[in-house]
C-alpha cells in the first residue's frame, strides 16, 4: 500500500486542537506506513473532554494484531486462576462485580475468548516472552454483564487492551479518583462492534491522555460480555509541562516576594 492511496484531504499532522466532538484523526500515522493503516485510520479518535475546567485530550487507537506500549507495565492475569472474582497483582488491584470474573475459555452466551494475531500477546509471556497467536489459551477478564474495576497503585497516562469480540455495550471507564476522565466505547475502536468472535473482532486498544492522569480503569457491559486480557500502563507524559507550569509559578511567586517584604 503506497501513499497514493491515501485520500488527498487527510491531515499531515497531529491536530491537537480543541474538538467539541469525537474526532476522527490519522495525523500521527506517516503517509505511506505499512501494513495496517487503514485500521488505524477507522479506529483512531481525538475527543476533548473537560476535566475540572482543563482541556484534556484522549487519543485511541485500535489496530487487529497490534500490541502493548513499548515499556508499558503488562498484567498478562495468567497468574490468577479462573472463577477468581479479585486479584492483587503488583501495582494492581483487580475487583470483578456480579457476574464478572477471571476466566479460560469460552461460555456460550455468556464469554468468548479473544483471538490473539501479530503482536497482541508480544511480551505477556512467562519472563516477558511472546504468547502465541490463534484463541486465548490463558486466564483473560469476562465482565458478563456487569463490571470489572482495575486500580493501580499510581497515576498514568496511556492504557492499552487486548479487547476481544467487540461489542457496541462496552464500556471503558477512566477514572482519577472519584473523577471520571473520560470514556471510550465499543463503537470507538470497532465500526462494527458486534461481538465477533474471530480474528478481526479482537484489537489491542490504546489509549492515551494527554494533559491529565488516571488511576482505576473499568470496563462494563450491559450485556454480556466484555472480554480483555493483556493490559498495558505507562506514563508516556515526562511531566515537562507541569514542570514549566509550576517554576512558572514559583518564579512569580518569588517575584512577588519582595514586594509583600516591602
Ligand atoms: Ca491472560
Ligand atoms: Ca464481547
Amino acid at each position: 500500500m503506497t501513499s497514493a492511496t491515501l485520500p488527498p484531504f487527510l491531515p499531515m499532522s497531529t491536530p491537537h486542537r480543541p474538538l467539541g466532538i469525537a474526532h476522527i484523526s490519522v495525523g500521527h500515522f506517516a503517509v505511506g506506513q505499512a501494513a495496517g493503516w487503514y485500521l488505524r485510520l477507522l479506529g483512531t479518535l481525538l475527543a476533548l473532554l473537560p476535566v475540572s475546567g482543563v482541556a484534556a485530550m484522549i487519543e485511541v487507537s485500535a489496530v487487529v494484531g497490534g500490541g502493548a506500549s513499548p515499556g508499558s507495565t503488562r498484567y498478562s492475569f495468567d497468574t490468577v486462576a479462573a472463577g477468581a472474582t479479585a486479584a492483587a497483582l503488583p501495582g494492581l488491584s483487580v475487583q470483578a462485580v456480579d457476574s464478572a470474573a477471571f476466566v479460560t475459555g469460552s461460555l456460550y452466551g455468556s464469554y468468548a475468548a479473544p483471538v490473539l494475531s501479530g503482536a497482541n500477546g508480544a511480551g505477556f509471556g512467562p519472563g516477558g516472552t511472546d504468547q502465541a497467536s490463534g484463541v486465548n489459551a490463558t486466564t483473560y477478564l469476562s465482565t458478563g454483564n456487569s463490571a470489572v474495576s482495575l486500580q493501580f497503585d499510581r497515576d498514568y497516562d496511556t492504557f492499552g487492551l487486548l479487547w476481544g469480540s467487540v461489542d457496541d455495550y462496552n464500556f471503558l471507564d477512566f477514572y482519577s479518583g472519584s473523577t471520571l476522565l473520560g470514556t471510550v466505547t465499543g463503537l470507538d475502536v470497532m465500526q462494527s462492534a458486534n461481538g465477533s468472535q474471530d480474528i478481526s473482532g479482537t484489537v489491542y486498544v490504546g489509549v492515551v491522555f494527554n494533559g491529565v492522569r488516571f488511576d482505576r480503569v473499568v470496563a462494563r457491559s450491559t450485556h454480556h460480555a466484555f472480554e480483555f486480557d493483556n493490559v498495558s500502563v505507562r506514563v508516556s507524559d515526562d511531566g515537562l509541562s507541569v514542570a514549566l507550569l509550576l517554576g512558572g509559578l514559583g518564579v512569580l511567586g518569588w517575584l512577588r516576594l519582595p514586594r509583600r517584604m516591602g
